[in-house]
């Protein structure tokens, strides 16, 4: 063995695992709609020596030394940021998501005050303060929802909890919400109630950042991301917002909730942000929402029942009540069948989060490979025999071979094999 081998010399056994799932990430109609594929250039960003460096501060003002790569880094990912979103302000150390909300709340509540986000039920993120996740424990809040016949958010209801909760901090932004998000009508409603409005785009950001869902620059006060979504990066956060807000957020990220930033995430973004920067990028931004419509015309043609009727964005969330098997059930079947996607409750759900009625699915990844919406018809057509035929192993595997065969003229980004 030489001094330094290679992964495959030292430890064949993690190896085999990180071929296997790179095989399994080529064969498989990826359809989670937070997944998607990072280029090769992400991926090499990611795996470098950065990893090895402790950074803690902000460029030009650092408690280690030895920052004359690393400053320069930081700040490009910065500045790339901020052109992309046309923002005044990014943050691009947090860890991730959910420290990112955490770090918005630090900087702008004490402990117990009161706050606002979407349900989990509804559609929205554990980290707007739901009771199970330390926003819910540590803040006190109140959910909004959907209304009951078209599964839109109820700007009514909105305006009616603000006034009577008075949060400091309102969270628009989801996980599970196909709608667009109407972020000049929470900014009206958060003005009227003196609160920080925080735009989470997660799940939107690449949208966002390619023309193809409105922005909510010019409206949210603070908008936190992940970065690996629809933008295609590392896995990874961010938080934009203006500059009178910028030492605020700066201070809760570093030293308020983090230690030293990961340099290789935020070399990995800078890489994201310029790739997303691009035509090509807002041509996949836009085709990423023509599949999604496509499919839910696809789907809604054979019978399936899609929450709030539709799309708008990236995701389909599907009650399979109507199809008489559990959204649990149909996910695993569908896994066996070559399309991962994960079970979620949907608006109002009479099942159990661990065993709900419904599938979440989307278009971010798929897009990523050139599907088009001409192929839709055929996502939906394997898509419905594998729940027509969940139990029926040889069925499930003769879907999967099809989508392995199909797929094997449609190069993923970032996977060489
Ligand atoms: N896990 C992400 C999602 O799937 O939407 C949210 O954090």
């Amino acid at each position: 063995m030489s001094f330094d081998p290679s992964l495959e010399q030292s430890d064949p056994e993690m190896s085999a695992l990180i071929r296997g799932e790179t095989q399994r990430q080529f064969d498989k109609l990826r359809m989670i709609p937070s997944e998607n594929y990072a280029s090769r250039a992400v991926q090499e960003a990611m795996g470098s020596p950065l990893n090895n460096k402790y950074s803690e501060g902000y460029p030009r003002k650092r408690y280690y030394e030895g920052q004359q790569f690393v400053d320069p880094i930081e700040e490009m990912a910065q500045e790339r940021i901020k052109s992309l979103f046309g923002v005044e302000h990014a943050n691009v150390q947090p860890y991730s998501g959910s420290p990112a909300n955490l770090a918005v709340l630090f900087a702008f509540c004490k402990p117990g005050d009161p706050i606002m986000g979407l349900g989990l039920p509804a559609g929205g993120h554990l980290t707007h303060g739901w009771s199970v996740s330390i926003t819910g424990a540590y803040f006190n809040a109140r959910a909004y929802g959907v209304r009951r016949d078209d599964h839109r958010i109820d700007m009514d209801e909105v305006a009616k909890i603000a006034e009577e909760h008075k949060p400091k901090v309102i969270f628009c932004g989801g996980t599970a919400y196909p709608r667009t998000w109407d972020f000049a009508a929470f900014s009206a409603i958060a003005k009227n109630v003196g609160a920080i409005l925080v735009a989470d785009i997660a799940h939107i950001s690449g949208l966002v950042a390619g023309g193809a869902h409105p922005s909510p620059v010019g409206h949210a006060d603070v908008i936190s991301s992940t970065t690996h979504k629809t933008l295609r990066g590392p896995r990874g956060g961010m938080i934009m917002t203006r500059k009178e807000l910028a030492p605020a957020i700066d201070k809760a990220v570093f030293p308020g909730l983090q230690g030293g930033p990961h340099v290789s995430q935020m070399a990995a973004l800078a890489v994201a942000a310029k790739e997303a920067n691009t035509e090509s990028f807002k041509e996949y931004a836009a085709r990423v929402v023509g599949n999604a419509k496509a499919l839910a015309t696809a789907l809604t043609d054979r019978g399936y029942a899609l929450v709030s009727g539709g799309t708008d964005n990236h995701l389909l969330l599907i009650d399979l009540t109507n199809k008489n098997v559990t959204g649990k059930r149909a996910a695993k079947a569908l896994d066996l069948a070559g399309i991962e996607l994960n079970y979620n409750s949907v608006p109002f759900d009479p099942r159990k989060p661990f065993d709900p009625s419904g599938v979440r699915l989307g278009t971010p990844a798929i897009t990523s490979r050139g599907l088009r919406p001409e192929h839709m018809g055929k996502v939906a057509e394997w898509f419905d025999e594998a729940v027509k035929n969940e139990g029926n192993e040889a069925k499930l595997a003769a879907v999967a071979s099809d989508v392995k065969a199909f797929l094997r003229d449609y190069p993923a980004p970032g996977i060489a094999l």
